[in-house]
């Protein structure tokens, strides 16, 4: 199958991400869902997508890749999100920050701050395009938690410091988890004493670390759909602190100049 008009537009390709993402689950669901058999999901990572995505733009050539907000991409170029009718995608997305059993028992004031963290798509929206214009993760973390003490202040009040107690967070390099783990680990180490470890890792294991109680807590997990199935797999061996971010999303997106609307119109 050579595929219709559209696909070889695109020379047939998705632009996707690491093979572990939920959104490359999701979009293979896709391709079922709408019956893109002409069409191939490439895998990578973000750099290297975003890096894709960057060069077709300079060059104003047509490209789809697996896109999720907050983004940095949406703030550096014109984007948009094809229309998903079938809802392969989703409804209302959110990030939950995920603990290990006992970590409320065991360490009560980690505990407490990442269950009362949450913030906006806009705030993480500041430090993601830091990091992208240069900035190191931990200094954008840094210059956010000076910029923004009083967000800081209603997460960590009233709580008791801690003295080097040892933590460890695990996140995948997406670049909106790396904005997050960054921050909580700041918070944790100046405001509350501990010594902590970001474990940077793949998805599964990410998940994995969090049940078997290796790893104290992940802010990465994407539900009720993107995660869905490392949540059924591990949800009674983890404790969900519910959502540190509400209003996210995931989709195929496109730069506004492509002349493509709907993901249902990739078969055409
Ligand atoms: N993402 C960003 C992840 C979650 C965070 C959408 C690329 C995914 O698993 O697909």
């Amino acid at each position: 199958n050579q595929g219709g008009i559209v696909a070889s537009k695109f020379h047939n390709q998705i632009i996707g991400i690491d093979p572990g993402s939920g959104i490359m689950k999701s979009t293979a669901k896709a391709m079922q869902d709408y019956k893109l058999d002409s069409w191939k999901l490439i895998e990578g990572s973000s750099t290297a997508m975003t890096a894709m995505l960057d060069k077709a733009i300079k060059s104003k050539e047509p490209i789809i890749i697996t896109g999720w907000t907050p983004h940095w991409m949406f703030t550096k170029y014109d984007l948009k999100y094809l229309d998903d009718p079938k809802k392969t995608y989703g409804e209302s997305e959110e990030i939950h920050t995920i603990a290990r059993k006992g970590l409320g028992q065991e360490q009560p004031t980690a505990y407490a701050f990442l269950d009362r963290f949450k913030w906006t798509p806009e705030e993480m929206g500041e430090i993601m395009v830091a990091i992208q214009g240069g900035q190191s993760p931990e200094e954008a973390a840094k210059d956010w938690a000076t910029k923004h003490r009083d967000r800081v202040q209603e997460w960590t009040k009233g709580l008791a410091k801690v003295n080097g107690q040892k933590l460890t967070l695990s996140y995948v390099a997406w670049d909106s988890e790396i904005a997050s783990t960054n921050l909580l680990q700041y918070v944790l180490h100046e405001e509350l004493g501990y010594d902590v470890t970001s474990l940077q890792v793949e998805a599964g294991p990410m998940w994995t670390g969090v049940a078997s109680g290796d790893v104290d807590a992940t802010a990465s997990a994407w539900l009720p759909l993107t995660h869905a199935d490392y949540w059924s797999k591990y949800k009674n061996q983890v404790e969900d602190l519910g959502p540190n971010m509400t209003g996210v999303r995931t989709g195929l997106v496109v730069p506004a100049y492509v002349d493509v609307s709907s993901i249902e119109d990739l078969n055409k």
